[in-house]
């Protein structure tokens, strides 16, 4: 399969040694409205893509949510789906996650089914991902959705060979993920580990709340940082702003 802009543009970042900074927007978090003032906020401080999806999903706006975000800014819009039915065809790119890390079916390919007729009818270009969740203190949304355990977060040398698999399988991006608002990050050994097996490109979310976590990631060898929740709290946009410059001058 051709790789696509996305993954492309991605790639060619990496291969310049250069870090990004992806902020998602849950769309049960925001009203259109107030995701169109975030993407616009993120895009003029540096963020380098904006992420689409969330675990539950209760509100039904989501095609209408990512056009008006698409139409709002120059950076990629990519879907980060918690299920087959968040997808939109005004994404330039959708996270094609697997579930690695867990050993529920539907996750590693009964999703992937669902949706691929529509992926391949809406012109979405899919970015095959690892998808890895790492216990992080408490039960995440996607542990329980998925109904699937996440890794120990003491044990790397676990977590590399995962990511390893998934590299040999042919995935084109890891996303080691301790889940939205999780209380502990992804420990930086576990990125390490990581990064001395695989040279795709390795996404960190979950719990990511200032520079400081972010320097840490990428300092273990992360190549895309992440953050969800934080904007929404009552300092956003500068805890936004304080990771955006931690990125770009990594
Ligand atoms: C969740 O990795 C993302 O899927 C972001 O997590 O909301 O904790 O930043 P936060």
């Amino acid at each position: 399969m051709k790789t696509g802009p996305f993954l492309q543009a991605v790639l060619e970042r990496q291969s310049c040694r250069k870090r990004s900074y992806w902020v998602l927007l849950d769309p049960d978090d925001f009203s259109i409205d107030e995701a169109v003032v975030v993407a616009r906020e993120s895009e003029k401080n540096g963020v380098n893509a904006i992420l689409i999806g969330g675990s539950l999903l209760h509100s039904n706006h989501f095609d209408k949510f990512t056009e008006a975000v698409k139409g709002s800014v120059g950076i990629p819009v990519v879907i980060f789906p918690g299920d087959s039915a968040q997808l939109s065809s005004h994404a330039d790119a959708l996270l094609y996650l697997s579930l690695i890390s867990g050993r529920n079916p539907v996750n590693l390919i009964g999703e992937h089914v669902k949706a691929a007729p529509v992926i391949r009818q809406s012109g979405i270009e899919p970015v095959a991902t690892a998808y890895m969740l790492v216990e992080s203190g408490s039960v995440s949304s996607v542990e329980f959705m998925s109904n699937t355990r996440p890794l120990p977060r003491t044990k790397p040398d676990i977590a590399a060979a995962h990511a390893l698999a998934a590299q040999y399988m042919g995935m084109h991006l890891v996303y080691l993920e301790a889940g939205s608002g999780a209380q502990l990050s992804v420990p930086p050994a576990m990125i390490k580990a990581v990064r001395s097996y695989v040279d795709i490109p390795i996404i960190v979310g979950g719990g990511i709340r200032d520079g400081k976590a972010a320097q840490e990631k990428l300092m273990a060898g992360a190549d895309i940082i992440v953050t969800g929740n934080v904007i929404s709290k009552e300092n956003g946009v500068s805890v936004m702003q304080e990771i955006a410059s931690v990125v770009s001058t990594f």
